[in-house]
């Protein structure tokens, strides 16, 4: 399997937690053209969206990471990570998907301002408390569908802990993290000590310290950062507008595929 990737990506790390709790083997690859929209090249080939992941399996080329986490379950399903009794599923799926949408945009927005230096002064100051605020909404979210389970799967590690990971662990790294001690604080201690999510923590932390000089290439070196649905939405509503115009102005941010300038 190969799978196109970015060790910083919360969806690329959910992948790779799932196939490695499963013990699949797999190669990963950062695509040469990953951040430019460039639609050339094999990426753009597999994944019009040029977006990671991309998991690509003999014949098959998917992407979006939970269809991918769905044809890992359907081709591979032991060990499952879906729970079998379809309430629990659900309780799984929707965990994923508040954490794909809703929590990834805020780590997304905070992001925009720490690494990729998209604000500065008060606004900076504006956009890192409003992403603070509404981490400790879901968190407290996530705690409640927590509850005093060891895993969000209940008995045992699954679905939506693959899910929760990257997410909750991307706060930590900000110095957002849960207050010590709490049922949360202690699962992220338990979920960072499984093998899969381990591996998968320590090439997020090897890639978060080189990020100072990636930065640079969106205002250099001819990448354009994708603000898309959820992403763009926060920006918006946390009120950084004027992020998105003065990034359409200088021309290094882009909207999601299809674009009407006829490049693709
Ligand atoms: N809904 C997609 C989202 C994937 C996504 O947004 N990936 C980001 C990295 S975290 C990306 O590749 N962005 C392209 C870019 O910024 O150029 C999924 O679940 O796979």
């Amino acid at each position: 399997m190969l799978l196109y990737e970015h060790p910083l990506s919360s969806y690329a790390q959910k992948v790779k937690i799932a196939l490695r709790e499963k013990g699949i083997p797999f190669t990963a690859e950062l695509p040469e053209s990953f951040g430019t929209g460039r639609r050339d090249g094999p990426f753009a080939a597999a994944n019009p969206r040029t977006e990671v992941p991309v998991l690509i399996d003999g014949a098959v080329t998917l992407f979006e990471s939970t269809v991918i986490l769905e044809y890992i379950e359907e081709s591979r399903p032991e060990p499952a990570l879906l729970p079998r009794e379809p309430a629990a599923r659900a309780f799984a799926r929707l965990t994923e998907e508040v954490c794909d949408t809703q929590y990834e945009a805020v780590n997304w927005g905070f992001g925009e301002v720490l690494w990729f230096r998209r604000a500065t002064g008060d606004l900076a100051a504006h956009l890192r408390a409003q992403a603070a605020a509404q981490t400790r909404v879901l968190q407290a979210w996530l705690a409640a569908r927590l509850g005093s389970a060891p895993w969000f799967g209940g008995a045992a590690f699954g679905w939506a802990d693959a899910a929760v990971a990257p997410m909750l662990n991307r706060s930590v790294h900000y110095g957002l993290g849960p207050e010590p001690g709490s049922p949360l604080a202690d699962w992220h201690a338990r979920v960072r000590e499984r093998p899969a999510v381990a591996a998968t923590f320590a090439e997020f932390d090897a890639a978060a310290a080189r990020m100072a000089e990636a930065a640079d290439l969106y205002t250099t070196g001819g990448r354009r950062r994708e603000y898309r649905d959820h992403r763009l939405e926060w920006m918006v509503k946390s009120g950084g507008i004027a992020v998105v115009l003065e990034g359409l102005r200088d021309g290094n941010i882009r909207f999601p595929w299809p674009d009407g300038a006829g490049e693709g």
